[in-house]
């Protein structure tokens, strides 16, 4: 029963997202006594809580062996949507403070050098609208009934080099990838400023999100956007723990799954496809705030 050891920790993990989730709170006010508040606001605010300490993928990545990229830099930490009419406010915090070792204002960037954050957002829910594979270089693809319909790229890139990359990488995305009027670093945060129109409208409760924590690496491979790389060993300016090839989900961490069903989340890839298919890449869930305890 070679494959009962892979089946008993998948179980484990499903039933531990299950006892995270919550029923919908509905829209009708405040909740009843024992019952928990929605972390989606009626406005479609969001607030969304990360695990510190499992920036490691799978369970197994290693950082960069160069001194920029300091410990925590890539523990996604809290997530938070704000909307504020006509723009809206995209807040992802990480472990430690953020810093600009490569002097960005150098090459037009936004303040920060290291990370990059990706955020996808399906906002119909619905089998068959939207997009299952990741951004070019992430290796990950998501379920058919929660497909994203916009993805919002948090990059130190400026606008016109995000721009390039997206129309000579994912020029089919072109209208659902969302490059910010304004990204900026303050403390443990990055902040994006998005449009409204942009999202095709304001954030609505039943909106679902995931936020995958990526490296912004400004000579990336052909096909990669923007994205560093994880391969089997860490290298000055690679992520170990992984393979040499494009089977490994090249994402250090992901929003509000318990560590053991991250682990098994995005450990769930076809090790041995060396040339790998969609099938072969792990499956990252959306979370729906609308449906889950305020943190
Ligand atoms: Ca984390
Ligand atoms: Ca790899
Ligand atoms: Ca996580």
């Amino acid at each position: 029963m070679p494959s009962r050891s892979r089946i008993v920790p998948l179980v484990v993990a499903v039933v531990v997202l299950a006892a995270c989730a919550t029923p919908s709170g509905g829209t009708s006010g405040a909740a009843p006594a024992g019952t928990t508040t929605p972390a989606a606001q009626e406005n479609g605010a969001v607030t969304l809580r990360d695990t510190t300490g499992d920036d490691f993928g799978p369970g197994t990545y290693k950082y960069p062996t160069g001194a920029e990229y300091k410990a925590g830099a890539f523990d996604l930490t809290e997530f938070q949507v704000v909307p504020m009419g006509d723009t809206v406010e995209f807040r992802v915090t990480v472990a430690s403070r953020i810093e600009d070792p490569w002097d960005s204002k150098a090459w037009g960037g936004n303040g920060f050098s290291v990370q990059m954050a990706i955020i996808h957002i399906d906002t119909d829910h619905l089998a068959g609208s939207g997009v299952l594979d990741g951004i070019p270089g992430t290796n990950v693809r998501f379920k058919p009934e929660e497909a994203w319909d916009r993805a919002v790229i948090i990059s130190p890139q400026g606008p016109a080099r995000l721009n390039s990359e997206i129309d000579t990488k994912a020029p089919q995305w072109k209208d659902r990838i969302v490059v910010p009027r304004l990204t900026r670093a303050m403390g443990r945060t990055l902040t994006a400023v998005v449009d409204t129109a942009s999202l095709g409208g304001p954030p609505k409760p039943s909106w679902g999100y995931q936020v995958l924590m990526q490296s912004n690496e400004g000579f990336p491979d052909k096909g990669d956007l923007l994205t560093r790389k994880v391969n089997e060993f860490e290298g000055q300016h690679r992520f170990g723990g992984g393979t040499d090839y494009n089977n490994d989900p090249h994402v250090m961490d992901i929003l509000s799954v318990p560590p053991e069903a991250q682990k098994q989340i995005l450990g769930a890839y076809n090790k041995s496809a060396t040339e790998p298919k969609p099938e072969d890449l792990a499956v990252i869930p959306m979370v729906y705030p609308g449906t889950r305890a305020a943190p």
